[in-house]
């Protein structure tokens, strides 16, 4: 089966997406509808279990009201734990994300954990991701198409990341190199947005485009997003919902109070 996210990293142009971290359909549902004035759409959510209010009580909803806006739920796992990847995924997940990868070892033992055998190690049990992929619609047979359908992200933040970026790019399987820039600034030990933290942006996104992969980054507003495709990042975050709630109700308050 082929999903959003996948279709449109096939595409030539960017893949936005924003990242969701209350456990509302509700607001993901909004942003998706509010975004359709635009003449790009986001194609993927970022449902983040890590940091975010969000648990696997939530999946199966969430999944469910984004992918009947037309987008793909990506479940970013609080770890890199078999069991967190096969609820997110059973519950409907089109992709899962994964934090903290450090070496080609994380990113095998990530894409054994995402897979059914013989490529993997994941457990049998579609009940709920059938029908709860509107828009992809698997049917009875989710599991013959789930070891292609599912996208596979791994997250490059760490300075051992960044050492064996090459090695992880190359590991079969793995679809998209993420870079959350926050922490890899505090794990390089370097300051976000300086020299050492832009190169080593600049080698994740190389790294992911000489193996045949995806780059994607995390962005914290549409500037940021855009400066990041014009440096050729297939994958990006635009903005978080609480962000937007940030950005949004203080320009609005600071109107009405004529600053
Ligand atoms: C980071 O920037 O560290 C992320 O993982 C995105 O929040």
């Amino acid at each position: 089966f082929s999903t959003a996210i996948k279709s449109s990293l096939e595409g030539p142009s960017p893949a936005f997406g924003f990242w969701l971290t209350l456990p509302s359909a509700g607001v993901a549902k909004t942003i998706l509808h509010g975004a359709s004035g635009c003449s790009t759409k986001f194609s993927w959510v970022l449902v983040d279990a890590e940091h975010g209010l969000i648990s696997d009580h939530h999946y199966y909803e969430l999944n469910n009201a984004i992918g009947s806006e037309g987008a793909s739920p990506i479940i970013r796992v609080p770890y890199a734990e078999e069991w967190m990847i096969k609820r997110a995924l059973d519950a409907g997940a089109h992709g899962i994300m994964t934090p903290m990868c450090h070496s080609e070892a994380d990113a095998a033992k990530i894409v054994k954990y995402a897979k059914y055998p013989p490529l993997g190690t994941r457990g049998y049990g579609p009940m709920f991701a059938p029908h709860s992929m509107p828009g992809v619609n698997p049917g009875p047979d989710y599991d013959d198409g789930a070891n292609d359908g599912i996208t596979v992200a791994v997250q490059i933040e760490s300075r051992s990341g960044v050492k064996n970026v090459e090695k992880i790019a190359a590991v079969p399987g793995i679809d998209v190199l993420f870079i959350g820039p926050f922490d890899l600034a505090k794990q390089m030990g370097v300051t976000r947005c300086g020299e050492e933290h832009e190169g080593a942006i600049q080698r994740i996104l190389a790294a992911a485009h000489a193996s045949g992969k995806k780059a994607a980054i995390f962005c914290t507003d549409g500037n940021d997003a855009r400066a990041r495709a014009e440096q050729g990042f297939d994958m990006i975050s635009v903005i978080t919902d609480v962000g937007v709630f940030r950005t949004g109700m203080l320009n609005e308050l600071k109107t009405a109070n004529g600053e």
